[in-house]
């Protein structure tokens, strides 16, 4: 395993699920953490926790993905002991809505492309170049089942993924020949607020898709991802799929009802 204790890990999507436990899981080895979402209230809450029980370093980054300016000013204005960003988690995602493609809501449609793609896309460009520069880094993409097996009303989710999942790959390609890491981590169902926030805060119907069924934990995931981030630099993890044993792919599940 490689030591991380020195490295600067930039988490999106930090303010809950599968960030907020990555972040977790990796100040359990004492690394330096920007931690990233629009919810500050969260983030500073989280920094506190992390703080209190490792003595973790926490800088806190305010911010929507969705905003390239935002994003370009936020990477170029970190302070310079935080310049230096060796793990690159680009979490940040959402779904909206499950509706057949011909009836979707073009609100939910950009959220979900200027998130899950462009967001993910800017954050990837503003970073990479130093780790190039510097000759390390890990960019470390959370992708999902839904970027391998497209599921009824999954659409436009599904695309998106389907495109962090080529972005993956094309990143990998055109990092050839530098000691840049790329990581695909693609998880089937997690218990996160992922469904609460794809249904517009219905919490029933959220509670819904897990009944019956034993999900993944953010936690699962996050094991995964600290896995990938401390195999020896030699080591690339290109893509890890995972799901509860209680689900076969996108649309096959166990439910004891
Ligand atoms: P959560 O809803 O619990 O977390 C999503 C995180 O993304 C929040 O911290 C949210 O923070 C952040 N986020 C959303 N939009 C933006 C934005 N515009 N700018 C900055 N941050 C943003 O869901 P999960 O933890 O489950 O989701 C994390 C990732 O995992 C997503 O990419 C999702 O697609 C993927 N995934 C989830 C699965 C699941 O079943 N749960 C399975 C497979 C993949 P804030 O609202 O504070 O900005
Ligand atoms: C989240 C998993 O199957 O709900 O990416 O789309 S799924």
């Amino acid at each position: 395993m490689v030591a991380i204790n020195t490295q600067t890990i930039l988490i999106t999507g930090a303010s809950s699920g599968i960030g907020a436990a990555c972040a977790n899981t990796f100040a359990r080895e004492n690394p330096r953490l920007i931690l990233a979402a629009r919810r500050l209230e969260k983030l500073e809450q989280k920094a506190w926790e992390l703080n209190k029980l490792h003595g973790a370093e926490v800088h806190l980054l305010q911010l929507d993905v969705c905003d390239r300016l935002a994003v370009e000013s936020a990477i170029n204005s970190l302070p310079e002991e935080w310049s230096e960003i060796d793990i690159l988690v680009n979490n940040a995602g959402l779904s909206r809505g499950l509706d057949k493609l011909y009836e979707g809501d073009f609100q939910d449609w950009e959220e979900m492309i200027d998130t899950n793609i462009k967001g993910l896309l800017y954050l990837t460009r503003y970073i990479v170049p130093g780790m190039v520069k510097r000759g390390h880094g890990h960019i470390i993409n959370i992708g999902s089942i839904a970027g391998h097996q497209t599921y009824p009303g999954g659409n436009v989710y599904c695309a998106t993924k389907a495109a962090v999942k080529a972005i993956s790959e094309g990143l990998k390609q055109d990092l050839l020949g530098t000691p840049i890491r790329v990581t695909s981590v693609d998880p089937g169902m997690v218990e996160t607020e992922f469904s609460e926030v794809r249904f517009h805060g219905d919490t029933e119907k959220a509670k819904k898709v897990y009944q019956g069924l034993q999900p993944l934990t953010a936690d699962d995931v996050a094991d995964v991802v600290f896995f990938c981030a401390t195999r020896p630099n030699h080591v690339n993890i290109n893509e890890v799929i995972l799901m509860p044993v209680d689900q076969a792919s996108a649309t096959l599940v166990n439910r004891q009802l």
